[in-house]
């Protein structure tokens, strides 16, 4: 039953708008028997892990893929920043945005290096490199871009402040497999990328990450650091951990890759179904991407302006839970404000004005495969009614929280 009134809305009272649960990040999923079929074939070879033939396979469709002369996959992206971090021999500071997942920061805090949070450009919403460029210190030695949601950080300005002050020059690509900058592929970018295969993006491992590069000399690096640095049997060379890639990881990567296009239409349609249908609530603003370049479309974001909408984004969140539509807040409050940050960097925020209107402002909405165009029609509708009662549910939210705390 559709909703026109807001006593129909579930935070009032109403029954929610859907009996299961809608999510952000529900996995994709490939041709099942090709999977199957390839689980199948690594039972029979009792080959399950190191190096096996699916990995490889894997590495190498990744590769032509993005143009580059080496993919190294690995367990996830976060082992795939740390391997790279570490690697790349970075030590002291470097510069990263604040606005991302929080695995971002944690790869550099874990090596001991501090992580120098540095603003967004609002476009974008990835680094901003004029900011970034008074933020360097005798102790930067590299610059961690992340291409948030998709969105490609601005290559060229980075490339040249990286070159100017010979830092090194990493991509957390981890949403931005499949995207492009200037026709070229994320990818082929700086000194490495990483590229996330979790469960939750379009292309996924189950588990998995990748990193890739044109350098032969950090590409041999980083296999060696996956693999507890052994270079043959009873033979290492240096300092290593695992962080390997499983076959049946690669088989599902493998699979997912086939349906990679598949899967970025459904993202392109149920993108704009959202854009068609909320475009024109004042307040509302979608975070646009650029219809000249690739980019997968995995994630909706969308800005709430409180001032404009009438409502707070908290409050329009808890609205639409009740309704069994889970809607995130990527990626709020930001990594300044999680621990370990907020207490080693307490004044990290004064630079960031940018980061923490975003973290404010932002909701992700759910997409992907198990998102049909009706489920976005009705969610649509019912964000509408939200809206358009604004003031009646805001007040409701901060009553029921007096009464909580009385
Ligand atoms: N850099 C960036 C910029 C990243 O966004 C990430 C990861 C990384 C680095 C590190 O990549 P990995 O090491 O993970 O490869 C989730 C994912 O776990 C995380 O991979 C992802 N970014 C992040 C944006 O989202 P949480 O803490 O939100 O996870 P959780 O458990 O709340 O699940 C996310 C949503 O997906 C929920 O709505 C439930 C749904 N879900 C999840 C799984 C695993 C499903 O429907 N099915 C599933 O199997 O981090």
């Amino acid at each position: 039953m559709g909703k026109d009134n807001a006593d129909h809305l579930a935070i009032l009272g109403g029954a929610p708008a859907f009996t299961r649960q809608l999510l952000v990040g529900r996995p994709n999923i490939g041709d099942r028997e090709k999977l199957i079929a390839r689980i199948e074939g690594i039972l029979d070879s009792r080959w399950l892990t190191n190096n096996g033939v699916c990995v490889q396979q894997f590495e190498r469709e990744i590769a032509r893929r993005v143009g580059v002369r080496h993919c190294i996959a690995m367990c996830n992206a976060t082992q795939g920043l740390v391997t790279v971090i570490r690697a790349l021999g970075l030590r002291g500071e470097v510069l990263l945005p604040s606005f991302t997942f929080v695995a971002t920061a944690h790869a550099l805090q874990w090596q001991g290096i501090t992580p120098v949070f540095c603003d967004i450009e609002p476009q974008t919403c990835c680094l901003d490199p004029e900011k970034l460029e008074g933020m360097i210190t005798p102790h930067t030695s590299g610059i961690l871009g992340v291409d948030l949601w998709g969105n490609v950080c601005d290559v060229g300005a980075l490339s040249d402040i990286a070159r100017r002050h010979g830092l090194r020059l990493m991509f957390d690509s981890a949403h931005a497999f499949g995207c492009s900058c200037n026709g070229e592929m994320v990818g082929r970018f700086g000194d490495a990328t990483i590229f996330s295969f979790h469960a939750t993006k379009f292309v996924n491992a189950f588990e998995g990450g990748a990193v890739v590069t044109d350098s032969d000399e950090l590409a041999r690096e980083l296999r060696l650091m996956i693999n507890f640095g052994f270079t043959g049997v009873d033979r290492v060379e240096g300092l290593g951990l695992n962080a390997k890639m499983s076959e049946v990881s690669a088989a599902m990567g493998l699979t997912s890759l086939e349906s990679a296009e598949d899967f970025i239409s459904i993202n392109y349609r149920n993108y704009w179904r959202y854009r068609d249908n909320l475009g024109d609530i004042p307040g509302l603003d979608f975070v646009p991407f650029d219809g000249k370049e690739k980019r997968n479309y995995q994630y909706v974001p969308v800005r709430n302006n409180r001032t404009v909408t009438g409502i707070g984004r908290d409050d329009l969140v808890k609205a639409l839970w009740q309704e069994n539509i889970l809607v995130r807040r990527y990626f709020y409050p930001g990594c300044h404000q999680m621990e370990p940050y907020r207490s080693l960097y307490p004044d990290a925020g004064s630079v960031l004005p940018e980061t923490r209107r975003l973290a404010a402002e932002i909701i992700c909405f759910p997409t992907g495969q198990s998102v049909s165009t009706d489920d976005i029609d009705r969610i649509c509708e019912v964000v509408r009614l939200v809206v358009e009662n604004a003031e009646k549910i805001s007040q409701f939210i901060a009553r029921s929280a007096e009464g909580d705390a009385a």
